[in-house]
């Protein structure tokens, strides 16, 4: 039997999954394989020729996936458009998710494997003879974010339409995502990172769609249509929000959603007069200073970078935002705006889009007439704000002299906000003139400047830390003042992470392990994996899954040798610490120990030492430098180590460049232990703890953020926790605890470290390159580094215990993997849906 002149056996050979393929086809379903690789092929080749203006014979890897990508989105159309009917027709309640940052990451896989296409498109490329993995690397990985929120974002937008919850994700269609991460001896240097420069085939633009934005101007009093006399913005400059719009498949689901991101235009492309005068500056001058809005992403993290144009790009997409979903209520459920907080739950991700607020009770009195008390019942049940960190540095604030040269008219709405809440606080609350001042928008203090926190909080009706301990520590902290005068809101939304990238698509090797152990059962039911735990100390199992390791160990060390020049040995435990980097995520506490390790192998080469491998990745803001000098460290030791015979290769060193969604993707299956080592009370939650502990790497960690719910879930035996608690991290820092000196001369170890990084022994080029980071462990160790130094190596030590009986490590690997199923973005979603925003998570 043969298709399409193919013999059928090849056919088969090509899909890797045969028996489910078989199944499909046997299941009559209309789309059977054989129909769908052809039709496949045919449309590939459709696209490549009249989309690309390509030849199959001389076509490039890239033109393969352009047509491939098109030919998967047009898939997904008859879904999109019906799912929009559906929603019509059901007047669902819809999810709007504001957010200043999506971390997508490469968006083929997950489109091909959420809608079940992979085998048929691997098959139907391989007859055309290109190799789908091949062509995976051509997608750009649009870095659209900075870590952790950025990512979630995209996990939540994947859950959501998985689960079949209406929503659109709002953001910023950046031209330049993060920056591009290279490495020059040792030091970070950062290069703009154009996602765009080769199209991107999975964006639609809008031009229907597309929104006045104004800024600064003045603010009249004029009568209106009553002749009562109101408030009117006259805003001095006005650009475009143009939309841009992406598909968001849900796993096997109908519902597709839509990520909305917005592109800014100068409203007068050219002034031509100015043109014709041949001042091109000045005819160019207004577009530049519009389409900048959505040029670039601020790179900082959790630092607030408080620039004039940081506070352009919030408001831009804010107010895009609303008066689009204003527009569509309208649009779906009549001009009466009065109905809006029932069918519309704006998620605020973080502070960054928390304008909106002021923008919503804008659009709602001055354009569309409402009552100021209506509008903000409206307002304040619409909202619900996320706050991702309690760091004082990263929380917003804008000076009220910004913001009313910016923007007047909000500025005005802010002081009316905040004079009824003040108001509510005095009378309702009793509040003392101290509470007064510290729930006030404004900041008196330090030169007047407006919290966007405290204007999120206000004007929502819900607002949610990102883990137990996290959102414990808002109440007691931050939002205590806050949480006393408007008691009742403040929620737990612990973290998750989408299974179907992180496990499903980052580790098919483990993924057919678990299905072939415990059924399909466990792709939409992540509890179910639970049932692993059972055969926890099946040396069968520990044997596959050794190899399956090892399969991308392997991998990972080829890509560590293509990028660095480094041969590490697969065989060796791979220990891993891939995040942003900043202080209060200590990557400097693990350079530390991984210096007295080399130390300890130097001064007895011939121990009993476990062989390791130190894996580093993560960009640190642009303007961070301790966070640079701390990546300068990681290399001025690696290359120490990896060059000393003494320690024989047992111990080596890596940072790779530019970490992204996509060298996560191939670190985190070939990761055996996770770093989860924060200052306890630092870390809200973290979601690279789920990823790794997921794909059964053991977890290091303090009791910080989501690490503390992991070992709630997957057992205390099966996690190595150290270092002090947040308590104990708070008392020592209000009893001004923060002299290292004296923790060092605890620990000879620790003393003998910081003599080596002091004197040079890692720069003797330059031996005080780290005096700023000796200086800061001796006099001003608020990261309590010197505190948790001895913890942090005796538990190094027990992990090298546990490794040395595979049978006790691969035990705890299994009751890792089969006991992350609560940490699902499905979970999570759940929570909110239920909890926060009132919506199904069911087809309509
Ligand atoms: C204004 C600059 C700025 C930019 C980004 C300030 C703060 C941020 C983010 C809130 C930083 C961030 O990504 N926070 C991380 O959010 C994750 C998702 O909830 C958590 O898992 C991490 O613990 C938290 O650090």
């Amino acid at each position: 039997m043969e298709y399409l002149g193919i013999p059928m056996e090849r056919v088969l050979a090509m899909v890797t999954d045969a028996d489910s393929f078989v199944e499909r086809a046997q299941d009559g379903s209309a789309h059977s394989p054989y129909v769908e690789v052809g039709e496949l092929r045919q449309q590939i080749l459709a696209k490549l020729t009249y989309e690309l203006g390509g030849d199959p014979n001389w076509a490039r890897k890239r033109d393969w996936f352009v047509a491939a990508a098109l030919t998967v989105r047009d898939r997904v159309m008859d879904q999109w458009r019906s799912s929009k009917a559906r929603i019509a027709e059901h007047k669902a309640k819809q999810v709007y998710y504001l957010s200043a940052e999506f971390l997508t990451g490469r968006l083929l896989s997950e489109a091909l494997g959420n809608l079940g296409l992979t085998d048929s498109m691997r098959a139907a490329l391989a007859d055309l003879g290109v190799d789908l993995e091949q062509i995976y690397g051509q997608e750009a990985d649009p870095a659209l974010g900075n870590g952790g929120l950025g990512r979630l974002a995209a996990c939540f937008m994947e859950s959501m339409a998985t689960l079949s919850v209406p929503a659109f994700g709002y953001g910023i269609r950046y031209e330049n995502g993060l920056f591009k991460q290279v490495f020059e001896d040792g030091r970070q240097f950062e290069l703009p990172e154009d996602w765009l420069s080769q199209g991107n085939p999975w964006e639609f633009k809008r031009p229907d769609l597309s929104y006045e934005i104004g800024f600064g101007g003045e603010v009249r009093s004029e009568p209106g249509a009553d002749g009562q006399p109101r408030l009117v913005w006259h805003p001095a400059e006005t650009l475009h929000a143009i939309a841009y719009d992406t598909p968001v498949v849900g796993w096997r689901g109908e519902q597709i959603n839509t990520l909305r991101l917005w592109s800014a235009r100068a409203a007068e492309p050219l002034r031509l007069a100015e043109f014709n005068r041949g001042d091109h500056f000045a005819a160019h001058a207004d577009r530049i200073r519009a389409e900048v809005i959505s040029r670039v992403l601020y790179p900082g993290d959790e630092t607030d970078a408080g620039r004039e144009l940081r506070l352009r790009q919030e408001y831009f997409f804010a107010s895009a935002s609303l008066q689009d979903l204003l527009r569509r209520h309208r649009l779906l459920h009549g001009k009466d705006l009065s109905t809006l907080a029932d069918k519309a739950a704006i998620q605020l991700n973080d502070t960054h889009p928390a304008i909106a607020v002021a923008e919503l009770m804008r659009l709602l009195t001055d354009v569309h007439g409402m009552e100021w008390q209506e509008a903000w019942r409206i307002t304040s049940s619409a909202f619900s704000y996320t706050n991702h960190t309690l760091l004082p540095e990263a929380l917003e604030t804008w000076s009220v002299a910004m913001m009313e040269q910016q923007l007047p008219r909000h500025m005005q709405i802010i002081y009316q906000i905040n004079a009824q809440h003040l108001e509510h606080a005095r009378r309702d609350m009793d509040a003392s003139d101290a509470l007064l001042a510290d729930v006030s928008l404004i900041d008196e203090q330090h030169g007047r400047r407006v919290r966007m926190g405290h204007l999120a909080f206000v004007g929502s009706h819900k607002i949610n830390g990102v883990s137990a301990l996290h959102t414990e520590l808002m109440r007691k902290t931050v939002f205590a003042p806050l949480d006393r005068v408007c008691p009742g809101r403040i929620v737990n939304k612990t973290n998750g992470i989408t299974f179907r990238r992180w496990l499903h698509r980052a580790n098919p090797g483990l993924t057919r392990l678990l299905v072939e152990m415990l059924g399909e059962v466990v792709l939409g039911n992540p509890e179910a994996m639970q049932e692993l735990a059972a055969h926890a100390d099946d040396s069968v199992l520990h044997e596959r899954l050794f190899a399956q390791r090892r399969v991308r160990k392997q991998a990972l060390a080829g890509l560590i040798a293509d990028q660095l020049g480094v041969a590490v040995d697969p065989a060796a435990m791979f220990d891993v610490q891939i995040k942003r980097v900043h202080e209060y995520k200590r990557q400097l506490l693990n350079i530390l120990q991984t210096i007295a390790l080399y130390q300890a192998m130097r001064d007895n080469p011939l121990g009993n030492w476990v062989p390791r491998v130190k894996i580093f990745a993560g960009k640190a803001a642009a303007s961070y430098q301790q966070a640079k000098l701390i990546i300068r460290l990681a290399h001025d030791v690696a290359k120490v180590v990896n060059n000393d015979p003494a320690v024989r290769g047992l111990l080596k060193v890596v940072y790779l460049a530019n970490y992204n969604v996509s060298l996560a993707e191939a670190i985190v299956p070939a990761a055996d232990v996770s770093e989860q080592i924060s200052t306890a009370g630092m870390e809200a939650s973290g979601t690279g703890n789920m990823k790794l502990a997921l794909n059964g790497a053991l977890t290091i960690g303090t009791l910080d953020g989501a690490n503390i719910e992991i070992r709630e879930h997957v057992g205390a035996d099966n996690i190595v926790i150290f270092g002090l608690t947040a308590d104990e991290v708070a008392a020592r820092k209000r009893a001004g605890l923060v002299d290292g000196r004296g923790n060092i001369a605890a620990s000879p170890a620790l003393a003998q470290v910081i003599e080596a990084m002091g004197s040079g022994v890692f720069s003797p080029d330059q031996p005080d390159r780290y005096r700023p980071l000796v200086d800061a462990l001796l006099y001003h160790d608020v990261f309590m580094v010197t505190a948790d130094f001895d913890a942090y190596c005796a538990a190094q030590a027990r992990l090298d215990q546990i490794w040395a009986k595979p049978a006790a490590w691969w035990r705890m690997s299994i009751c890792n993997t089969a006991r992350m199923g609560w940490f699902s973005s499905d979970r999570t979603i759940r929570e909110y849906a239920e909890d926060i925003w009132g919506v199904p998570t069911r087809p309509l």
